[in-house]
């Protein structure tokens, strides 16, 4: 595959399209404020959830990688997404996308009523859905780098071959909670946004974007799989934090090139480590 010139393109500070609007909605002060990033997927994840749980917020954007000291306050490690509650005197404070999910989904019970999860009463089909969520984050997210990252033409087949197995375990796991449960939760299926898929369409999202115009990416074939992927960039909740294309393209221009010190999530792929 011929490759462009890295025209040097940096990431983007501002969201644009339906995030913008949201984030507008969102810029008032609230008991809870979300420090995001407009291009970053473990963001969106949390994002896509307040937006669907019902919960009020600010957003508040930063640059994870300049580390101003009020996101050092709520994420030790500098990343974004970090939550603070404003609420309490000296403020608490959370990060980790899939620490603030479970969060947001415990808080919902008692308060918008709303969830993520099958019902308690059914901690199979619950299971079913952490494993999904689980396959995202140990198998998808890390092939997503990995291919993206490839700068090599065989490395970059390899990379393809990865990420499209991912999706394809994915499937199965989607299929398997289908075939042995009942449950109204999960795009898959035709029901309201899940956990898995908040934890993986925002990977899901960019391979429609990134890495399709920057790796000539063909997502699975399959009637189901295509439907799945428009319920998901379609789902009002999900929608709302989504900016327009050329957001992505160009913000994830320096992962295409694998630019030296990209990111603590590019330089951990580099050196074959675990994702920060
Ligand atoms: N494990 C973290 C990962 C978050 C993460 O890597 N965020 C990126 C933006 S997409 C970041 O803040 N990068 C700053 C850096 O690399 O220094 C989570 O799930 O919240």
């Amino acid at each position: 595959m011929s490759m462009k010139a890295d025209s040097g393109k940096s990431y983007h500070l501002k969201c644009t399209g339906d995030a913008l609007l949201t984030a507008e909605a969102h810029a008032g002060q609230s008991d809870i404020t979300l420090f995001g990033s407009c291009f970053c997927p473990f963001v969106q994840r949390v994002w896509a959830a307040l937006e669907y749980l019902g919960h009020d917020y600010q957003y508040y954007e930063v640059d994870p990688y300049k580390k101003p000291p009020e996101l050092l306050e709520v994420s030790p490690k500098g990343l974004v997404p970090g939550l603070r509650f404003n609420s309490t005197n000296p403020p608490r404070a959370l990060n980790e996308s899939t620490v603030i999910l479970a969060y947001l989904e415990d808080l919902s019970a008692t308060t918008t009523k709303r969830s993520l999860l099958p019902p308690i009463s059914d901690p199979y089909a619950r299971a079913l859905v952490y494993l999904q969520a689980d396959h995202v984050s140990r198998s998808l997210v890390p092939a997503f780098y990995r291919y993206l990252q490839a700068q090599d033409t065989d490395k970059q087949i390899e990379g393809a071959k990865e990420f499209t197995a991912s999706l394809e375990g994915l499937v199965k796991l989607f299929e398997r909670a289908e075939n042995e449960t009942q449950t109204s939760v999960g795009l898959w299926r035709g029901g309201s946004l899940s956990l898995a898929d908040v934890m993986g369409g925002p990977w899901i999202f960019r391979a429609t974007n990134v890495l399709v115009h920057y790796r000539g990416f063909v997502l699975p074939e399959g009637e189901k799989f295509k439907a799945y992927v428009q319920r998901l960039v379609s789902d009002p909740a999900f929608k709302r934090t989504c900016s327009t294309e050329e957001l992505y393209l160009e913000s994830y221009e320096r992962y295409a090139y694998n630019r030296p010190n990209t990111s603590q999530v590019a330089n951990a792929i580099n050196s074959g480590l675990a994702l920060p």
